[in-house]
């Protein structure tokens, strides 16, 4: 009898052992075995289909949990440092592997459910950040999403966001595990409780270390307008920004609104007082409101709901000989980086690198040793410094 567990997840263990596979894995595995073939080196690529949404461009997210779920497994691993840009297709048209595990594939033919999973979603979680991050350019974003997924991934969500560029998140384990400080405002219930706006900004201001911004909510009970000014008031100079989250049915020309707010608190002195908007918030919309005069941004579904990047494991070597499925291109490859185009060649293993066709900058290889010998020999780099490594490709990054 199975025993009971509280919440329909997978603990760590069950994770690396690869018991979340896929059940005709372990068929495989058993074949093999059965037929003396389990000892049958291959090398098995990572490569992405086609990108969601038609983006040009994916942020790789996921690789430090790839090196602790592969550590110890006789394989070697090599893969693009995380936070990469990576492609569907390299500029010479061949398929970009983003990951590469070289070993007995039935060492590991049962871990490539987890392999995927790992780096589908929080790839596609850290790639919508960053396009979000760039259509706000030097404009906090925050991520306030992992409401929205089941609370098992939320600081995985949340460490996916911030790599991605995001210059905060509201999760108090995601924030903990990435070793920054969680950001959040106040929710609508903090007022609905006191049943009066100025009372709960007044309390809240009362209440809070000094190191927290007074954000006060303006939306709850009367116009946004109206809000921000009582809470100006209210606050004067310790208010730092008010915020927006207006309800749907309320919205109407959010951006009209916006303006109206940054008149109507600019003609009475409160200049200091900055615009925060919440609620339903996309590239787009970011990109229109910021235009507008939002000075910061809380978004959730958009980025916690992202899609998840379609990655695939295939095999392209057997015992050293180039093998691969239709649709795929066999042998072993390297791919060769412009760093200033960021443009990509791909060429088989061993061949000498490439000239950037664009700017004829020496190319640099891009999947570099994580694992040897099932011993992580890469420095995993903290969540801040893949961070900064996205912004900096993100300053280069044509759409
Ligand atoms: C939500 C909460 C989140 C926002 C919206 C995420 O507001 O403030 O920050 O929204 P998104 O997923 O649409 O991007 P409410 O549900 O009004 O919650 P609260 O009153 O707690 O702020």
């Amino acid at each position: 009898m199975t025993k009971m567990r509280r919440f329909y997840i997978a603990t760590e263990d069950e994770i690396k052992h690869g018991e979340t596979t896929d059940v005709y894995f372990q068929r495989t595995i058993k074949v093999l075995k059965s037929k003396g073939l389990n000892k049958v080196r291959v090398v098995a690529e990572v490569t992405s289909g086609k990108l969601p949404k038609n983006w040009k461009w994916g942020i790789l997210c996921g690789i430090e949990e790839e090196a602790h779920l592969l550590e110890g497994y006789p394989v070697n691993v090599y893969a693009m440092p995380e936070g990469s840009v990576f492609y569907h297709e390299s500029h010479n048209g061949v398929r970009e592997p983003v990951m590469v595990i070289e070993g007995p594939y039935a060492a590991f033919a049962h871990l490539e459910t987890a392999i995927l999973g790992l780096i589908c979603q929080a790839s596609g979680v850290a790639t919508a950040a960053a396009r979000i991050k760039k259509a706000a350019g030097e404009k906090p974003v925050y991520a306030f999403g992992i409401r929205r997924m089941h609370p098992a991934i939320a600081p995985m969500i949340d460490r996916a966001a911030y790599i991605g560029g995001f210059d905060g998140v509201s999760g108090v384990l995601g924030a903990k595990l990435i070793g920054v400080k969680p950001v959040g405002t106040m929710p609508h219930a903090l007022i609905i409780v006191f049943g009066d706006q100025v009372k709960a900004w007044k309390a809240f201001d009362e209440v809070m270390p000094p190191e927290v911004p007074r954000i006060a909510l303006v939306d709850t009970y009367y116009d946004e307008k109206i809000e921000s000014i009582m809470a100006a008031e209210a606050l004067k100079e310790k208010l730092f920004a008010v915020r927006l989250d207006t309800p749907k049915s309320r919205r109407g020309n959010f951006a009209e609104i916006i303006r109206e707010v940054r008149w109507e608190l600019n003609v009475r002195g409160y200049k200091h007082v900055k615009i925060m908007i919440s609620g339903g918030l996309n590239e787009e919309t970011v990109r229109a409101l910021s235009e507008a005069g939002a000075d910061a941004f809380g978004v959730g579904t958009s980025v916690s709901n992202a899609p998840t990047v379609d990655f695939a494991m295939d095999i392209v070597e057997v015992e050293g000989k180039p093998k691969a499925k239709r649709g795929k291109m066999s042998g072993r490859k390297q791919v060769w980086r412009c760093p200033n185009c960021l443009i990509d060649i791909i060429l088989p293993a061993g061949e000498k690198g490439a000239k950037c066709p664009k700017c004829n900058e020496e190319m640099k290889p891009m999947l570099k040793p994580l694992i040897i010998n099932g011993k992580i020999v890469a420095k995993l780099p903290s969540a801040q410094e893949i961070r900064s490594y996205v912004l900096e490709q993100l300053s280069k990054i044509q759409d």
